[in-house]
This record gives structure tokens, sequence and C-alpha cells, in this order.
């Protein structure tokens, strides 16, 4: 393979409209961040480059909602973002964003190249606009019904109900999202990329060229370019993002996803002019390595969009590689920002202080590489407890306790080269095992091997069982430990790429200084060297933790209920007659008893004042019997008789539903006389 000069790493910039989740985490930050720290571990000039995607119709919208500027919401969202990626330790050179004037500069730059040199075209098309707010509707400020499902509350982009993306243009029955009138259609003038002339110079870079990308990029690459590919705006009615830089585009901006990727290269200008560096080696030197870390929602925009507007651009390198990941679920379910239904990276680092390093092990052990994949807070607690803590946390313990109990904490003679020559060379096969697999992009294979090298340790010292042996042949346990010892350092240095804060602890434990990836392999400890106090790489995390955060989700999931509810549309007017059909009287609950076999059902006997009913009611999952008996109710009188499970059930009484699907009694005052009309 090449060996390249400079690596540029990308990460997506997230959008400026809300914080940072496991999902993303998992997706991108997590993997890219483990790379480039091998990167630089094993010498190589990196740029690691982050930074937030502040344009774009959803940061409007929360703006119009909040009533505050989009400038208001991005420089809230960038900094909460921009914070919590520091405290997990991604370590990026620069963290920068769109909203800053260089890249206003550098985007209107760009475009104005590609423009200038005949690359863009110039096309009429019919928008929805909004007479009453004077502007013309983004897909995302129109709602509808999906044809597809016939949700109402469809986006003009995008079906929430279904997950059918769609057009404005498809939904029955628009609506604008400002006014909520019924929106016109009116010509307006956009510039295009013409994909569809780079489709044959796309099918060979891509399908001939690139056959070692992963699967689900190539894939999804293939599957766009084999539907042929057709010119795409790159400009917008909007007045939020980077201005067009011509004459009479007043009104209009550069699309968001035609912006953003060349907010890599702005990030990469802000960062060399704050230290001093030539931005342009980084991307336009043919030695220099693109790659992008992307989820997979974004693959067509980084394999097939801006390569495109790259090569048209012509003097920049492309992509050599993009190892998007799939999604990864929570408990069961799809990540989702509007439903509250996420662990968010600033409250996990609030709700569990010092433990980065088990959320990176967690979301790396199970990243959805090749699969979407689930995060359940069971498996968090287990892979903390039963690996981190139970093998790799134990084996340095044991080693480290050791020491200090039979050689005063300093490194004993190495006195077992045989043994040691054996470890050495494991470590060494594990270690080209690890770099094959960074270097495929296969994280979670990568640790696997990693976690080896704790289990080998875990194993020598629980054969060579040195607390028996040290009674009969101390010489013998100085190799032992001294082995354990010089495999806890090994892991030390590799921790620095997988688990970082882990490393800096354990290497001030070994009281070991810089260490080079050459080493690995390799005896890292003299003899002699003083140990430092141990103290736990990885505390148990407890059962209440973990009820806590699924306690958490739980309430997600009832305030999403609750509002589901109170969205719940009413139903349409009927007549005075037509409620005065229904016979409602007050009745008092005489006896009442669960209905055997089943879970749901109570017998009631009901005083009506007339006569005593037996009515059958859906109650028992919520009442025990003797929290009815002696209750006034409300029942419908009229609705006929009925045979319920065996039981003749004459009458229904009204309940009041909650969120989480609880029933509550409808009570009419003590007073209320048995058999009284309800009207
Ligand atoms: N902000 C979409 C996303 O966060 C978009 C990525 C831009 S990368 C240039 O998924
Ligand atoms: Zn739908």
């Amino acid at each position: 393979m090449k060996e390249f000069k400079r690596y540029t790493i990308t990460t997506a910039l997230p959008y400026a409209n809300g914080p940072i989740h496991i999902g993303h985490l998992a997706g991108v930050y997590v993997p890219a961040d483990i790379y480039v720290r091998y990167l630089r571990k094993t010498g190589r000039d990196v740029l690691f480059i982050g930074g937030s995607d502040e344009h774009g119709v959803p940061i409007t919208i929360k703006a119009r909602q909040q009533n505050v500027s989009p400038q208001d919401i991005v420089d809230k969202y960038h900094g909460i973002i921009k914070k919590s990626f520091e405290d997990l330790g991604i370590s990026f050179d620069v963290y920068s964003r769109t909203s800053m004037p260089l890249h206003h500069e550098t985007a209107s730059a760009f475009f104005t190249r590609l423009h200038s040199e005949g690359k863009l075209a110039q096309m009429e098309s019919e928008q929805y606009y909004d007479e009453e707010a004077k502007q013309f509707l983004a897909d995302r400020y129109i709602t509808g019904t999906c044809p597809h499902c016939g949700y109402e509350k469809a986006y003009g982009d995008q079906c929430e109900k279904c997950g059918t993306s769609l057009s404005a243009n498809d939904l029955i029955e628009p609506r604008s999202a400002l006014s909520g009138n019924v929106p016109v259609k009116k010509a307006t003038s956009h510039w295009f990329l013409p994909l569809d002339q780079y489709e044959g110079w796309l099918k060979e870079w891509i399908l001939d060229g690139h056959k070692d990308w992963k699967a689900n990029v190539y894939g999804q690459c293939k599957s766009w370019i084999d539907q042929g590919l057709h010119p795409r705006a790159v400009t917008r009615d909007l007045d939020w993002g980077v201005k067009v830089p011509l004459a009479d585009s007043e009104g209009k901006v550069l699309y968001v996803w035609f912006d953003a990727p060349i907010g890599y290269i702005s990030a990469t200008r802000d960062w060399a002019q704050q230290n001093g560096k030539n931005w342009e080696e980084y991307w336009k030197s043919d030695d220099s390595r693109l790659i992008h870390f992307i989820g997979k929602d974004n693959i067509v925009f980084h394999c097939i969009i801006f390569p495109a507007m790259l090569k048209a651009e012509g003097s920049y390198i492309l992509p050599d590689n993009v190892p998007a990941n799939e999604f990864l679920n929570l408990e069961g379910d799809k990540i989702s920002t509007s439903r509250n239904w996420a662990v968010w990276l600033h409250e996990y680092l609030e709700d569990f202080p010092g433990k980065q390093d088990v959320l990176r092990y967690v979301l790396t052990a199970n990243a959805p590489e090749t699969k979407d994949n689930d995060f359940t807070w069971k498996d968090f607690q287990a892979r903390n407890n039963n690996e981190l803590a139970a093998i790799f946390g134990n084996f340095v313990n044991r080693a480290m306790v050791l020491t200090h109990k039979y050689f005063e904490g300093k490194v004993p003679a190495s006195t077992q080269a045989a043994d040691l020559d054996g470890i050495l060379k494991e470590i060494v096969s594990l270690k080209e095992k690890i770099t094959h697999s960074l270097e495929q992009f296969r994280f979670r294979e990568a640790l696997a091997f990693f976690m080896d090298i704790a289990r080998l340790g875990n194993k020598y010292l629980t054969d060579k069982e040195p607390w028996k042996v040290f009674k009969t042949d101390p010489e013998q346990v100085k190799g032992i430990l001294n082995n354990v010892l010089q495999i806890s350092a090994n892991m030390a240095i590799l921790s620095e790429i997988f688990l970082p804060k882990t490393a800096d602890k354990l290497k001030k434990m070994l009281n070991l200084g810089e260490t080079s990836w050459e080493s690995i392999g390799k005896v890292m400890l003299s003899e002699g060297t003083v140990l430092n106090q141990s103290e736990l790489l990885f505390e148990k995390i407890e059962d209440a933790d973990i009820q806590k955060q699924l306690d958490k989700l739980e309430k997600s999931k009832q305030e999403n209920k609750a509002a589901a509810m109170s969205s719940e549309p009413i139903k349409p007017n009927i007549t005075f007659d037509d409620f005065s059909k229904i016979d409602l009287r007050v009745g008092t609950i005489l006896e009442a008893e669960k209905v055997a076999k089943t879970k749901k059902l109570m017998k009631l006997s009901v005083d009506m004042g007339f006569e005593v009913r037996t009515i059958v009611s859906g109650v028992a999952e919520f009442f025990e019997p003797d929290q009815l008996m002696g209750k006034k109710v409300v029942v419908v009188v009229n609705l006929g008789k009925r045979e319920i499970k065996g039981v003749e059930s004459n009458g229904m009484i009204l309940y009041a539903e909650n969120a989480d699907g609880t029933l509550m009694m409808v009570n009419p005052f003590n007073e209320a006389m048995n058999g009284g009309l309800v009207k």
C-alpha cells in the first residue's frame, strides 16, 4: 500500500441544533479518534478535523420556535458540543464552525470558481411560496399528508411516521408551516451541479477504483450510480446560510450540503492560521490522504456529491476512503432527538464522572460497523463489570498489588526469560493483528485483540500462582511478576489508542514515560523501577446506576406518549341530539372481584338507584377490588347487555386514561344521587 506523507482526517460536522448522543459517537467520533491516535502514535503527520454545521433549515425552524435568532441557536449548541467532545477526550486538532466569516469566504470562493468556469447550470423551477410570509418554502417548512401512509403531519422532505423521504410536491394538501396557509407555486431560479456529467467518472473512480471501500459504503454508492445521477440544486431561497456571491441573488444562499463539506477546508484554514501552517498541503498534495468518517446517512454526500464538487473545482485531492458506519439503536429503538430517545454525551459525562473510557469501550466493542447495532444499559454494565473490570482491571491490579506485597513496589529482576520470550512473541503477534484491523477500519476487532493481551496476562498469573510459589521459590516469583508488569506496560501503550484516560492512569502507576509504538512487544520496565500506588482502573457499575438510566428513558417514553395524546386530534363535531342519545348515570360500586383467569377484567356490582347492575370493566391491572368498593362512578346505562368471559355485563363505567396507559376513576361528588342523570 502507498505510504502517505500526511493524513487529513475529517469527521461529519454535527448540526448545531442539538447535543451529541451515543449514536454520533459510535458511528463517527470514537472510531475516528482511535484511528487518529493510532496514526499519531505511529509517527504520522495527521490533521484531525471537526466542527459544527451551523446552517440548514432545521436550525432556522428551531430559532423560530424559540423566538431567537439562528445564530443564538448555533452559539448555544456549538458550545455544548465542543465541550462534550473535549471532556470525552476526542482529540481534534481543530473544532471549527461554519458560521465563521472564514468559512463564508471559503465556501463563496469555491462557488465562484465553479460558477466562473461554467461548471454550474442555472435553471428555473417552480417552488412553493408563502404569500403571507412573502418567502419561498424549504421542504421542511411544508407539511401535509404523506402519500405513502396517510400521516397528516408529514414534512416536505420526509414523513416521520413511515420514514419515506419525500419532496414537497409529493404531499397531499400541503400547508405552509410559517402561516398555515396553502402555499402557491412560483418560479425561481437556482444553480445546479450537473451530477449527470460526472456519472462516467464516478463509475470509474468508485466502482472500479475503490473496491477497497467498506461493503456498505460501496453498495450504497453503486445503487445511487446505477439509478442514474441528476443535476442537484446547490442554492436555496433562504436567509440563513452563505449568501450566493452573485449579483441579483438577493434572498439566496448556498445549500447547506454544498457549504458544509467545504467546512472541512475552512476548518483546516482556521487551524493553519492559528498554528502558522500551510493548509494547502493537507488538501492539494497527492501525498496527503483524505479520509472522511461519517454515518451511513451521509454517504451520498461524501462519496458522490462532494467528490464531484472537488473534481469540478480541480485543485483538490479526493477522499481515499470513507469508512461510514451503520446506526446504533438504543434499547431496541431508533435513536431520536425529537422523541428524546438518546443517551446524551453531556449527560453521560455528568452521570458517570471519570468513566469516559467505559463509554468508549462499549461503543467500540459494540460498534455498528457492518450492520445496525443496539446499545443497552445492561450490556454497558456487563461490559464494564465482566470485561473492563474483571479482565483488564483485575489483571493490572493483581500485578501491582503482588509487586507491592512481595517486592516493596519495585520491578523485580527478570528470572523467567523463557516465559517472557513466549509472552512478548504473543504480544507482537497481537500488535500486528491490531494494526491490520485498524488499517481496515475494523475497530471492534482491534479492541478484541487488545483485550486478548489482558486475557493472556490473567491466564499466565492464574497458571503460575505466584501467591503460592512465593513461600518456596521467591526467585521464580520475581520473574513472574516482572513478566506481568511488562504485559501491563504494553497494555498501557496500546490503551493510548483505545482508552486514553486509562492509559494515563496506568502509565502513572507503572512510572512509565513516553514510550513509542515500536517498543510494543518489547521489555519496557527495567528492574528496580519504583511503582506508584495502585488504584483500580475500573470500578464496578452498580444496578442502581443502571436503573437510574433506564428510569430516565422510561420517563422520555411517558412524555412522548403524553405529547402524542395531547396532540390526539379532536373528533368531528356531533349534534346535541347525538349526545343526548347517551344515557349517563351516577352509581356506587358495591362489590368488586377479579374475573377468574383474566388479567384485566373486574366484575363489579353497581347500585344504580333504580336497580343493582353487574358490569365487567377492564381495570383489574390498575385497581385492587377494595380500592373500587364504595366509589361513586359514572355509567353508560343504555349500551345493552354483553357477555364478557362468561359474565353478562350491563353497562360501561367511565375512566380517564393517562399517558402511560393507566386508568383513573372519573368520580362524581359523593353527594350525587345513585341513578342521577349526568347531562
Ligand atoms: N450536518 C448531517 C449530520 O449531522 C450534517 C453532516 C455534515 S458533514 C459535512 O448528519
Ligand atoms: Zn408516511
